[in-house]
């Protein structure tokens, strides 16, 4: 039995062109890890946009949502630690899909492994921008304020969510790559085995000395994941419909509009 890491598929985003292939994989990758998952992670932003408001949610991909509960009443752990984009996931998203919700980066064990796992939004220092407007946007007053009013109105703050990150994303991700390896540096310093982390978008294998930093990169351009079984962490890749190795050189600089 597998543990599997997945994040940011950003599903519903406007920009992202083929939703169809992703959404097809994405089932695939469900029905293809089926036999062998145990614990499923998905470490945000999953949705391009998720708030659960005081009339509700309304769910545009019930497919994915429904898949997602044939595994957890299977038996299937699923863990989901909201990103930037969908931390607000509450009671809807849960009997939707059977999902525990986990609020906070937090550490979990498995293989005899110690496991940091983050969305990995406000490690970047330089990006005080966001790191304000995170904590306003998960003020527990803030959150009650926007969950009364109706979600045609608040659509607004998904406009703040998404549009804001898209403007900020572009072309600066790789500039903020470094602060992620010094985070995980540090964590490792601390005793943890891996840090596995998203939000960049990016794919990244970094290992020291006493452990390594995974980032899983996205459901958009890549289609990676970390799979942990008894053989240690890998990063793979399901672009063709399998299971495959990620191939490191065709990481492309982000263009245009690309949101994160
Ligand atoms: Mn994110």
């Amino acid at each position: 039995m597998s543990v599997y890491f997945i994040s940011d598929f950003h599903l519903g985003a406007p920009w992202i062109k083929d939703k169809d292939n992703q959404a097809r994989l994405f089932l695939d990758f469900l029905e293809y890890i089926a036999q062998d998952v145990e614990y499923l992670y998905i470490l945000g932003d999953l949705f391009d946009f998720w708030f659960e408001y005081r009339d509700g949610f309304p769910n545009k991909f019930p497919e994915i949502t429904s898949k997602l509960k044939e595994l957890s009443d299977g038996g299937v752990k699923i863990k989901f630690l909201g990103g930037n984009h969908d931390w607000w996931v509450g009671k809807s998203f849960i009997s939707l899909t059977g999902a525990d919700v986990i609020k906070t980066d937090t550490e979990v064990s498995h293989y005899g492994k110690r496991i940091y796992i983050s969305h990995g939004d406000g490690v970047a220092k330089p990006d005080w921008a966001y790191r304000l407007l995170r904590r306003i946007l998960r003020n527990r007053v803030n959150i009650f304020l926007f969950s009364q009013l109706p979600s045609s109105i608040g659509i607004i703050l998904a406009k703040i969510v998404s549009s804001g990150s898209r403007a900020r994303g572009e072309g600066r991700s790789w500039s903020f790559l470094p602060y992620y390896v010094i985070f995980a540096e540090s964590l490792v310093g601390e005793g943890f085995d891996a840090v596995i982390m998203g939000h960049t978008h990016i794919p990244q294998v970094v290992e020291f000395q006493d452990g390594v930093y995974i980032n899983i990169g996205d459901w958009i351009r890549y289609f990676t994941y970390c799979k942990l079984d008894d053989g240690g962490f890998r990063l793979r890749s399901f672009a063709d419909g399998t299971e495959g190795n990620f191939d490191f050189s065709k990481l492309t600089p982000p263009k245009g509009i690309w949101g994160i």
